[in-house]
């Protein structure tokens, strides 16, 4: 895309003329600074699409400066929503300007020219009537490339038709597309997960890889950047080997094609889930699986919801959540099974020390002056 900002406006040069007024001097203003464009995350937006469509993005001039010392009024600046997660390239450069993660994160990419003095500004005891002006800065243009990683604490990896989509829409309250062929993903979805004491995971669901995919093939790898920033990679692995698939195989051809295209993300920690453990085949491929590649995958069904609380708590025990709910009786070093029982009638004070959230003790009334009160 392009950037432009606003062009300076120039500098006024006038002489102040009025009736009755002699020598009236310079009254000549400024000009207003140009527009700048600002880039500013929004989590309502999740995709450079409308950027794709209208690549051009001009604030507006400064207006010049005019007589009676009137100042050019200032550019607008033309604020740009982008996704969180953008990342700013300088197109001719190919360097880094801006990553914009952070929830409400501005950053300028084209600073607006300033304004031109006008004459008013030149006089002096010896230039009492000064033609010096100073033109409006120059706007600043730029050619920039956008690239959009997902932000997501974890990320899903896996055939066409392993499970993925379904395993994010029986975790999250996203509703991605599910069917039963390849590459009913086209485009990630992220899903959030929640936990009893309000912590959250945001987990992404990314197009099916196939083997190949890092030269290409299929949907091809590019779209794997989306899970770049993900602490965590889970692998869904169809264990009932529908299309005559053997899933040990698929595992394979998977980390092969993972470390093909990046070795760093092929180390990040990762959990491994064989999923559709509800179909008949899946216990025998499940220990032979095991066999082959001497690994324990975590063993769900997103049909019949087995084993997905043991995927909830695994996830939670690598991403380590921040949680939002403090007031939880353990840290306050109490037992709930210590805690007396009671009627309902009156609460025994026995029960009370385990009310934190009652302030028991009045707050002392503040003294204020307008009280009347006498220090
Ligand atoms: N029996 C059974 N079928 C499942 C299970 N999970 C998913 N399926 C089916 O498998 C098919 C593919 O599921 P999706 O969730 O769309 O698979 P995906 O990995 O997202 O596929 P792509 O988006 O194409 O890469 C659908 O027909 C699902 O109903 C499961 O646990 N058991
Ligand atoms: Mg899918």
């Amino acid at each position: 895309m392009r950037v432009r900002s606003g062009r300076g406006g120039d500098g006024s040069m006038s002489m102040r003329r009025e009736a009755l007024v002699e020598f009236g001097g310079p009254d000549g203003g400024d000009g207003g600074r140009g527009g700048d464009v600002v880039f500013v995350a929004s989590d309502h937006i999740n995709s450079l699409l409308s950027l794709y469509y209208d690549p051009k993005c001009y604030a507006q001039d400064g207006e010049n400066g005019q007589s009676q010392k009137m100042y050019g009024k200032r550019g607008k600046d033309l604020v740009v929503p982008v996704p969180r997660g953008t990342e700013v390239y300088d197109a001719d450069t190919g360097l880094l300007i801006a990553d914009i993660t952070e929830p409400g994160q501005r950053v300028i990419v084209a600073k607006g020219g300033a304004g031109g003095y006008g004459n008013v500004h030149f006089k002096s005891s010896v230039n009492q009537a000064p033609t010096e002006h100073t033109p409006g800065g120059e706007p600043e243009e730029k050619r920039l490339r956008l690239e959009l990683k997902t932000i997501a604490d974890a990320g899903l990896l896996g055939f066409p038709n392993a499970g993925k989509s379904s395993l994010l829409s029986s975790l999250s309250s996203a509703t991605p597309k599910i069917a039963s062929y390849p590459f009913t993903t086209l485009n990630p979805i992220v899903g959030t997960i929640r936990y009893d004491d309000y912590a959250n995971i945001a987990m992404a669901d990314v197009p099916g890889i196939i083997e190949g995919a890092a030269k290409g093939v299929g949907l091809g790898l590019a779209f794997l950047r989306h899970l770049e920033r993900s602490k965590v990679l889970v692998y869904v692995i169809d264990m009932a080997g529908s299309d005559n698939r053997l899933p040990w195989e698929d595992f394979r051809i998977l980390r092969k094609e993972i470390e093909e295209y990046s070795a760093e993300l092929a180390e990040r920690p990762h959990l491994v889930v064989a999923n559709k453990m509800d179909a008949p085949e899946a216990q025998e491929n499940l220990a032979r699986f095991v066999d082959e590649l001497g690994l324990e995958p975590i063993a769900v069904s997103c049909a019949t919801g087995e084993g997905l609380d043991v995927f909830k708590e695994e996830l939670r025990g690598i991403v380590k959540p921040k949680v939002k709910f403090h007031h939880t009786h353990a840290e306050h070093g109490m037992d709930l099974a210590e805690m007396p029982d009671t009627t309902g009638e009156e609460i025994p004070a026995e029960a009370l020390k385990f009310a934190t959230f009652l302030k028991l003790e009045k707050p002392k009334a503040k003294s204020h002056p307008s009280r009347g009160n006498i220090h």
